[in-house]
């Protein structure tokens, strides 16, 4: 059974492990086609048309499977890895343990953002960044550059108070938790980590980044907390809205599973804090 840590309880050599498993996946090609799959997700999510990964209720779902299916080809790689959390809300700097040499890496420098140290820096030769929005092959980070300050506990509570999944227009508009949560309202809670990291994070190719899975797997988690607060509330729309993905719909690319499929997590892993 695959238990996801929080990544600041994780040993040495989960860290070797997870790190080891990355790089494997991008040596063979299968990591840049998860960086392709969410690049065209977030270009063709919109507002008014379609919209499946990002700014519609199933912004939580898709990723909750983006992320299964990532954390199998890590498995398949070393079947000891499972995907560990970053709680933004408690390592909240860029001194963490996160940051260091022997697990992501730091910030990367003013000149031009490039990562210089930890594993995928670029001289290390294990990560080309070649699903990419520009000309730049190394990976970038700005660490609380492009905004100062991670949310904070309080902030996260503010948002896992609200009792209503997501409501009309089903976008980036909307009210409710889904899109306070995702960011585009209020407090600003998943895009604004996207942002403090900045470089490819701050972009549709932001999983080049690893803590991208981490920070997902946090969003996921949190996710699952509002649940246990509100077990008389659930996703929305049930069925019948045009461009979004009800409840019972099924949800590209997979096609084979709809968010009903993917509301409890423990079908799939668990928290430590289960
Ligand atoms: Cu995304
Ligand atoms: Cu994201």
């Amino acid at each position: 059974m695959t238990v996801r840590k929080n990544q600041a309880d994780l040993t040495a050599d989960e860290k070797r492990r997870l790190v080891a498993s990355l790089i494997e996946l991008k040596r063979s090609g299968r990591y840049d086609a998860f960086v392709t799959t969410h690049n065209t997700f977030i270009m063709g999510d919109t507002d008014t048309g379609e919209r499946t990964g990002h700014r519609s209720p199933s912004f939580l779902p898709w990723h909750r499977r983006f992320l299964i299916e990532f954390e199998r080809a890590l498995q398949s790689v070393d079947s000891s890895v499972a995907l560990p959390y970053w709680d933004w809300t408690r390592d909240r700097s860029p001194r963490s343990s996160l940051w260091a040499p022997d697990f992501l890496g730091g910030t990367g420098r003013t000149l031009d953002g490039r990562v210089m140290d930890g594993p995928f820096a670029a001289a290390g030769g294990n990560w080309t960044v070649s699903v990419r929005v520009d000309a730049r092959t190394f990976l970038r980070r700005s660490l609380g550059s492009g905004v100062r300050e991670l949310p904070t506990r309080a902030e996260v509570d503010s948002v896992l108070a609200m009792s209503t999944y997501d409501m009309a227009p089903w976008n980036s508009s909307s009210d409710g938790f889904r899109n306070h949560l995702e960011g585009w309202r209020g407090v600003n809670l998943h895009n604004r980590v996207h942002v403090w990291v900045g470089g490819q994070m701050a972009t549709g190719v932001s999983p080049n980044d690893p803590v991208f899975w981490l920070h997902h797997a946090f969003i996921d988690k949190l996710w699952a907390e509002w649940q246990q607060r509100h077990p008389d509330s659930g996703y929305v729309p049930p069925a019948g809205t045009p461009d979004v993905v009800d409840l019972d719909e099924t949800m590209k690319p997979w096609n084979d599973v709809r968010p009903a499929d993917l509301l409890d997590h423990k079908a799939f892993y668990t928290f430590d804090t289960d």
